[in-house]
């Protein structure tokens, strides 16, 4: 699956890209887990399934040593069967009404796996739509506030990500991110973040 859309910052690129992410291969997968870290449906049924049962184990023994993990966090498994190294499991927010500290959340969610990606060596990472399919985060805002967090921190902290991908999983949702990817660029381009 190739990429139809990059910003290019510094020795960094943020892509956009139209899929599953399950079938993207780079050093960590970023799933929209639960503080339970107990599985569920979309993205993170999809990795458990691609992925295999190692990872799930896995998550048991973080649960049976933390008791899961707080929301705008993440904590990290290998990968499974899935073409990644790691498999980063993010907590999103549950939408209620944008208040209540939840973009400060979703955006954590991002920061906290750039950090992990530090940590672990991760050059290429790869995120979903985090909290916007079951959790109901609106899709404009939550595009909007992963295009700016990542762009902001790959601006400021070059090594070790190189790539970072954000895999959308319908058209619709494709063409949000691309539009809010193209403000800033534009807004880049202008100065605007100089
Ligand atoms: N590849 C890429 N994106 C996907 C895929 C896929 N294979 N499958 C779904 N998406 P969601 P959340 C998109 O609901 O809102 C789970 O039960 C999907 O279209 O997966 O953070 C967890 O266990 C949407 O755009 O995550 C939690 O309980 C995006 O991924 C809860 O859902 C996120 O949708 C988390 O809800």
């Amino acid at each position: 699956m190739s990429s139809d859309f990059v910003i290019q910052l510094g020795p960094c690129q943020l892509q956009l890209l139209k899929g599953d992410i399950t079938g993207v291969a780079v050093d960590a997968i970023v799933n929209a887990a639960n503080a339970q870290l107990a599985g569920g449906g979309g993205v993170d049924g999809a990795i458990h399934r691609a992925g295999g049962p190692d990872i799930m184990r896995e998550l048991d023994e973080i649960r049976s040593r933390t008791g899961g993990c707080e929301t705008g966090s993440a904590v990290v498994t290998s990968a499974g069967r899935l073409p990644a190294r790691f498999v980063f499991h993010a907590v999103g927010p549950r939408y209620r009404d944008g208040q209540h500290g939840q973009p400060e959340q979703l955006a954590s969610c991002y920061t906290t796996c750039l950090t992990l990606a530090a940590e672990h060596d991760v050059k290429t990472i790869s995120f979903p739509s985090i909290s916007t399919g079951i959790y109901g985060y609106p899709l404009e805002e939550a595009a909007e506030i992963a295009v700016k967090t990542l762009a902001n921190w790959l601006r400021n902290h070059t090594e070790p990500v190189r790539i970072v991908k954000l895999v959308q999983f319908s058209d619709h949702d494709h063409d949000v991110y691309r539009r809010h990817a193209q403000n800033l660029r534009r807004e880049f381009a202008s100065g605007a973040h100089s």
